[in-house]
């Protein structure tokens, strides 16, 4: 069987840009992959964190993953600062990176803004990501397509270490979904959808409550021209409103054009509220459920110790490989 491993940072609430740009695909795939999902909380500490909330975040995010039907009887779910051999791997990856294509990185780029104090681990961050995937000698990696650049480089370091040591690695693909990959902001439909944006409505999370949601969306930045189109490049609100609901519902955008011709936005955005708290609301029930629950700490600590059996093989690899230790 072949394996696949994605994780998500435990940073504030799960929006639905993480949602359909991932972790919809960690659902379909665990019925014909090997699957591990992680919950990479040494990629939040890139930036300062408060240390309760970050611990609380964990277990949200940990909930959020079996509440929305990863099943931990078919895949493995961990926190990665459970399996050290992820800071290992990260140092060892780390030796084997340029400094000239970590600095490419267009998301460094903009969380550090050109700031000489900008925290190193903003630069590090993909390659850490590298060693997630690559420690579990992962063939599939689900992801929004911000991730894009972060594979590539992945899958660079891995040719590069096969090329000139010996073969080590599995050498991933990303995997994008076609309606979800890249959800907007509602405030900004130029900028991607983001937990970190200050406008709480500039996202939908997926905890968020129906009174929320709609005021989200029917103050959704869209257009004047009045016409819905899907055209991302001129319209660009309308567009995004376009993808989520598709996303969603599973009509296609062609079928919701054709649905609401000669019609408002209004009515666009109203439906859509209701598609999206249809969509949430059984999500959140099973949240608040799971989140209670002690049954989901034996889950993790279980999770870390299947994930560090796995990740264990391969260190030994990379060791020998490498001439490290004894
Ligand atoms: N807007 C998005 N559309 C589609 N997919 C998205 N992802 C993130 N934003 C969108 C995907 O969600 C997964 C988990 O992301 P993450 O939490 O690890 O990191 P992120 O990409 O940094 O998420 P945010 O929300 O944008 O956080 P901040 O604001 O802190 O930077 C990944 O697969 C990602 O592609």
């Amino acid at each position: 069987m072949k394996r696949v491993f994605s994780g998500v940072q435990p940073t504030g609430n799960i929006h639905l840009g993480n949602y359909l740009g991932a972790l919809k695909q960690f659902v379909e795939l665990q019925e014909d992959y090997e699957c591990i999902y992680c919950i990479v909380d040494e990629h939040a500490i890139t930036v300062p964190k408060d240390p309760k909330e970050l611990r609380s975040s964990i277990l949200d995010v940990a909930a959020l993953y079996l509440a929305i039907g990863v099943d931990p009887e078919k895949s493995i779910v961990f926190v990665q600062s459970q399996v050290p051999a992820h800071a290992e791997l990260a140092w060892i990856l780390t030796c084997n990176s340029y400094t000239g294509e970590l600095f490419r990185m267009t998301q460094f780029k903009a969380k550090s803004q050109n700031k000489e104090s900008a925290p190193a681990g903003l630069l590090m961050y993909p390659v850490l990501m590298a060693a997630d995937i690559l420690l579990y000698d992962t063939d599939v990696v689900p992801v929004g397509d911000d991730q894009k650049q972060h594979i590539e480089l992945t899958r660079d370091l891995a040719i590069r270490v096969n090329n000139t040591r010996e073969k080590t690695f599995v050498v991933p693909e990303g995997r994008f979904m076609k309606a979800g990959a890249r959800v907007m902001a509602l405030d900004d439909p130029t900028q991607k959808m983001s937990k970190s944006a200050p406008n709480a409505h500039s996202r939908i999370s997926l905890l968020d409550e129906p009174s929320k949601i709609k005021k989200s969306i029917m103050k959704a930045t869209t257009d004047s021209e009045g016409v819905i189109r899907f055209d991302p490049v001129n319209k660009p609100g309308v567009s995004n409103l376009l993808s989520i609901y598709s996303a969603l519902s599973g009509e296609s955008v062609p079928a919701l054009e054709a649905r609401y011709e000669g019609q408002g936005y209004g009515a666009l955005k109203k439906d859509l509220v209701e598609v999206t708290v249809a969509a949430m609301e059984p999500i959140k029930a099973r949240f608040n459920e799971i989140r209670q629950s002690d049954e989901l700490i034996s889950i993790l600590r279980d999770g870390a110790e299947r994930a560090g059996a796995i990740a264990e093989v391969t260190m030994k690899r990379v060791r020998d490989v490498f001439g490290l230790g004894l």
